[in-house]
């Protein structure tokens, strides 16, 4: 047998190595490897580890030649085989091994091995023990195997050079389980989000009962996961294949054996797209009143010969669905669109969906639904438009001009309210928040008007507040999401009236001696109004003395202070009456003024009207007269 040379050895070592550790064993050369003699594994043996260092040695005390070429991370001999296995053996029976120790460095190097013979292997050495091995040459050791069961065991051999101590593990290998699955699976062509299986008869062909586990990932499962199977015995392993998106997909399934070894087969499945379309994928409803309904189909064409699965979703992908209901979930109650529903198409046969409009309002509708359906990875959209129709109601006029309405009239107007529509139209009227809106009402606030009735609805007008306005007043029918508007207008006024006269003409008044003039105040308005009347300019002292009084005050000797009393302010010289009082609406009151003068000179001065509500001197009429007599 034409052992590796060193040099070759050493240099495949490290790619062995690393092929060793990332390799996976496949269950052919699983079955290879366990039907193996001794002899052929051996044989079969190519591949070389460097041994596990135990110690470093002292070099000074076991050799003068202390460098070596060999790096101290490396054994200054490298054993063959790297492990000594036994396998396939009888008890009873002596089995043997050779061990090879190629020494590595350019000077001769001494290897001992430190062994203690067992009940099961012994270690013969070379003939001349204890001598130096030269560079490249191998001291040769033989490994005696005698088991005496059919079982695993384990021991180590302990080899000693001049700089380090390094371990051989030698192993026997029991009975085995062997199942006879194929190194590659391939799954038949799979539609999206189908499934497709393979089913395999698996033997034991091994010497010992089997115990195992399966173990894939997604998009593959398999069944059974565990097992057990008796030497000889069969059983079905099923693999199916789900994948949700399209294109090849691969997977390892580990077999592990109770034994300790993994076995890896390779699963390979193919993933296409059907071709299935909704038809129509956009529908636009007829247009609906609302609490009526409208019906539209749609339905799902495939070519498929498989039953296909399929449900409505609000969401376009399963991450969107999924990140909604969970955000919905900490709020809100359940909500329809959660209810997600999977119905299933059998081969050959067309599904028809009834899509349901039942609009709540009176607007344009439009939505994306999808669905979720075996043979396509994304989900199919299907725009939904539709309009509900609300209640239509019609005002006979849109703008109202009240012009001048008087302050504090009620004023009504009506307004007829038809329904044009196809459907009961319950509406409600509503005013503005505003100093003017708040002078509405109506009668009645709210109600339905029937399909082709009309209603008359009665608007009252009534304000304490003078100005103009422009007031929108709101029809709200119910589903119609815009009111209809309806406009007041105009401008609120005081009351209006006049004088008779267009002035008071006293003309001479003599001193002391009072004179009445009289005048009516036309009231020319369609409300009450509450006045009060003063002379503008007249004194703010005591009323004037006529001169009858100071006659009589002169017989009472009390002229002195009569005249005292008027020297510092002027008298009140004009009496109005009433002074104060209310004109119904469409009235007039009659107005005396009397002058009683106490002053000498002119009198130009103006009667002034202030009107409750509206302000003061609201109207003036000049008072005139002249005083140039003292009659005494
Ligand atoms: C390994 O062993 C198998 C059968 O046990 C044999 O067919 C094959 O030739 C061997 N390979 C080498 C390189 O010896
Ligand atoms: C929720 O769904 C809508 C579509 O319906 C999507 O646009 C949005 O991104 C989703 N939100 C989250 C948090 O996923
Ligand atoms: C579906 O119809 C096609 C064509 O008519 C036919 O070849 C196929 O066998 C049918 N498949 C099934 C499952 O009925
Ligand atoms: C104004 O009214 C008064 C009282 O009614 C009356 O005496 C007077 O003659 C009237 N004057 C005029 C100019 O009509
Ligand atoms: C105000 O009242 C008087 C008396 O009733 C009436 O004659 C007059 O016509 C009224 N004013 C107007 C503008 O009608
Ligand atoms: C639901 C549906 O459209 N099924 C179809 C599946 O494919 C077969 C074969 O093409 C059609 O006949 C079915 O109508």
């Amino acid at each position: 047998r034409g052992f590796p040379s060193v040099k070759q050895a050493i240099s495949v070592v490290c790619i062995l190595h690393c092929a060793a550790v990332c390799l996976q064993v496949t269950p052919s050369v699983y079955t290879q490897e366990m039907l193996q003699s001794t002899e052929e594994r051996l044989a079969n043996t190519t591949e070389m580890h460097p041994p596990r260092i135990l110690e470093l040695l002292d070099m000074s005390n076991t050799t003068p030649h202390k460098m070596s070429i060999v790096a101290v991370d490396q054994a200054l001999f490298q054993p063959y085989p790297s492990e000594l296995v036994f396998q396939n053996f009888t008890p009873g029976q002596t089995y043997k091994l050779p061990l090879l120790l190629f020494n590595n460095d350019k000077v001769s190097r001494q290897v001992k091995l430190k062994f203690q013979d067992t009940e099961y292997f012994q270690v013969v050495g070379p003939d001349e023990a204890g001598s130096k091995v030269a560079p490249g040459i191998s001291a040769t050791f033989t490994v005696f195997f005698t088991p005496q069961e059919s079982k695993d065991y384990h021991h180590r051999l302990v080899c000693v050079t001049e700089r380090e101590r390094f371990e051989v593990p030698v192993r026997a290998i029991g009975p085995r389980a062997i199942l006879d699955f194929r190194d590659e699976l391939y799954l038949p062509l799979c539609a999206v989000k189908a499934s497709t299986q393979k089913t395999h008869l698996v033997r034991n062909i091994g010497n010992s009962k089997a115990k195992f586990k399966l173990q894939t990932q997604r998009p593959f499962s398999v069944m059974p996961s565990s097992g057990t199977l008796d030497v000889g015995e069969s059983m079905q392993v099923t693999v199916d294949f789900h994948p949700m998106s399209i294109g090849d997909h691969s997977q390892d399934l580990v077999l592990h054996y109770h034994t300790g070894e993994d076995v890896y087969i390779s699963l390979y499945g193919a993933c296409e797209e059907l071709n299935i379309h909704l038809k129509p994928d956009s529908v636009l409803l007829k247009k609906t009143y609302i609490s009526l309904a409208n019906v539209h189909t749609v339905s799902l064409t495939n070519r498929s010969e498989i039953p296909l699965q399929f449900c409505w979703s609000a969401w376009s992908s399963q991450e969107d669905e999924d990140l909604n209901l969970s955000r919905y979930r900490i709020g809100e109650e359940e909500t329809d669109e959660k209810q997600r529903e999977k119905g299933e198409i059998w081969p050959n046969t067309t599904a028809h969906f009834n899509i349901l409009f039942k609009p709540e309002q009176a607007k344009l509708y439009q939505q994306i639904i999808y669905c979720d359906v075996t043979g396509r990875e994304s989900r199919l959209p299907l725009t939904v438009k539709g309009e509900g129709l609300g209640p239509k109601l019609q005002l006979k006029y849109n703008l109202m001009d009240m012009k001048n309405v008087f302050i504090g009239d009620k004023n009504c107007y009506e307004v007829l309210v038809s329904n044009k529509g196809l459907i009961d139209a319950p509406f409600r009227l509503s005013r503005p928040d505003t100093a003017f809106g708040r002078c509405f009402s109506f009668s009645p606030e709210e109600g339905v008007v029937p399909v082709g009735a009309s209603q008359i609805v009665e608007i009252t007008f009534h304000s304490y507040i003078l100005g103009t306005f422009s007031e929108d007043l709101l029809l709200t029918v119910t589903a119609q999401p815009q009111p209809l508007t309806l406009t007041f207008r105009g401008c609120v006024i005081g009351p209006t009236f006049h004088f008779n006269v267009s002035e008071l003409n006293f003309g001479d008044v003599a001193f002391g001696f009072p004179l009445t003039s009289i005048c009516t105040l036309f009231n020319t308005s369609l409300v009450p109004v509450t006045f009060a009347l003063r002379v503008l300019g007249d004194g703010l002292g005591c009323p004037s003395v006529t001169s009858a009084q100071q006659v009589s005050e002169l017989s009472r000797n009390n002229w002195q202070g009569s005249v005292a009393r008027d020297l510092h302010v002027r008298p009140v010289e004009f009496t109005v009456s009433p002074p104060a009082g209310s004109v119904r609406a469409m009235s007039d009151v009659t107005i005396k003024v009397t002058l009683c003068s106490n002053t000498v000179g002119r009198y130009r001065l103006a009667l002034v009207v202030d009107v409750e509500g509206v302000g003061e001197e609201i109207m003036t009429l000049p008072v005139i007269a002249r005083s140039d007599t003292v009659q005494m």
